[in-house]
């Protein structure tokens, strides 16, 4: 365990899992900035560069306070020159000349304004790019372009997707959630996550899991809930995944881009007579409802703990535990199982608070899970 002098202030984790970050950010200046950085690094598949920019945001959120010149960021973690010298430009002139230059780029804007899209990927994107569209209207006058199923609700929900939620909204939603799914099951247990339990104000989407005391009973309830949520009149677009889940498989070491759950993502039609649902928007008609991003994930209840902690996030926080628990413990983690590779064997966990112990953690709660 971390061993701290009683007269030395606690230095810093270069870790998100042993640090406490809420969703109050004293540093959105820079975080902006580096968020702009990240992104460019992605579309550039610089991988080395978007973790560095990552992990130094990370540890910016997680400061009590501003930081007001670059003493400050002396004995920080995870702050290299180059993340620096853009600190060191917005201290002076308010803003990085850096960061400036990528907004201003047409590759920059094209891709972000495309990847804006529901089901438009980095490399779809790039494609468009690359066919010399820079506009939606370029996009969709092209019929040599075949939109799949979840671009075309992308593009015709557009303007409702983009606007996200805030928490009396996802509120809602988990109520319509937990009734359909309980008439289905009458004692699934439905379960916030993602940001909304890490206690955000908005988010892109809502995110829930899905299951039953008893093992196994979840089989088959997302294709029922589909159906129900259908014949409500509020399913504007599922997409169903089948588990691929595997108990005997040792969990992957890498950050995975999908677990192997059953899942749905879903688009719903959020009514404005349950909650004061703001349905304005330029490009319609008057309605009485708004389109809304829904996730629902439905693991067995034996893998109910390992499910919620990898859906409750932060990525960043998400990525530093799987780091800690290979670099630190010689264990594997991911959103199914944590493997201890020393003893060779697989460690169960019925709670969040169990698999923390189990990596020799202090326990970290949802709303300072924020990194
Ligand atoms: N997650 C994951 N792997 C994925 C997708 C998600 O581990 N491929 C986890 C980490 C996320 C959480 O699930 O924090 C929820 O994903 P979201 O994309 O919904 O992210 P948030 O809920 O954190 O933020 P937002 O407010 O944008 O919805
Ligand atoms: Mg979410």
């Amino acid at each position: 365990e971390v061993c701290v002098e009683p007269s030395s202030p606690q230095r810093l984790s270069q870790y998100a899992c042993q640090r406490r970050t809420t969703t109050i950010n004293h540093n959105k200046i820079f975080t902006d900035a580096f968020e702009v950085l990240i992104e460019h690094a992605e579309f550039n598949e610089n991988e080395g560069r978007c973790l560095a920019f990552m992990r130094a945001t990370s540890v910016l959120k997680s400061l009590s306070g501003a930081v007001r010149c670059l003493w400050d960021l002396e004995g920080l973690p995870c702050l290299g020159d180059q993340t620096k010298a853009v600190m060191e430009d917005i201290l002076e002139c308010g803003k990085s000349s850096k960061v400036q230059e990528i907004l201003s780029d047409d590759k920059y804007q094209a891709l972000k304004l495309f990847t804006s899209v529901f089901g438009v990927g980095r490399k779809t994107a790039e494609k468009w790019y690359r066919k010399g569209y820079r506009t939606f209207e370029e996009v969709l006058a092209d019929s040599s372009i075949s939109l799949n199923k979840m671009q075309k609700a992308g593009f015709l929900y557009y303007n409702d997707i983009l606007k996200g939620l805030n928490r009396a909204e996802a509120d809602v939603l988990s109520q319509i959630i937990e009734k359909t799914v309980h008439t289905i099951v009458p004692d699934a247990i439905v379960t916030l996550t993602g940001g909304f339990r890490r206690g955000k104000e908005y988010g892109h989407d809502v995110d829930f899991i899905l299951t039953t005391p008893e093992q196994g009973k979840q089989e088959g309830l997302l294709g029922c809930v589909i159906n129900k949520l259908r014949y409500q009149g509020i399913l504007l677009y599922h997409d169903h995944q089948q588990s691929t889940f595997d108990f005997k498989k040792l969990p992957s070491w890498k950050f995975e881009a999908m677990d192997h759950y059953e899942k749905c993502f879903l688009v719903l039609k959020l009514k404005s007579d349950l909650v004061e649902v703001d349905t304005r928007r330029d490009d319609a008609a008057e309605r009485d409802w708004r389109a809304v991003r829904v996730d629902l994930v439905a693991p067995p209840i034996s893998h109910f703990a390992f499910a919620l902690l990898g859906w409750t996030g932060s990525r960043q926080f998400e990525r530093d535990l799987r780091r800690f628990a290979r670099h630190e413990r010689k264990m594997l983690l991911d959103n199914h199982a944590l493997y201890d590779k020393t003893k060779k064997v697989c460690l169960s966990a019925k709670t969040e608070e169990e698999i923390f112990a189990h990596l020799g953690l202090e326990y970290i709660a949802p709303w300072e899970r924020n990194a």
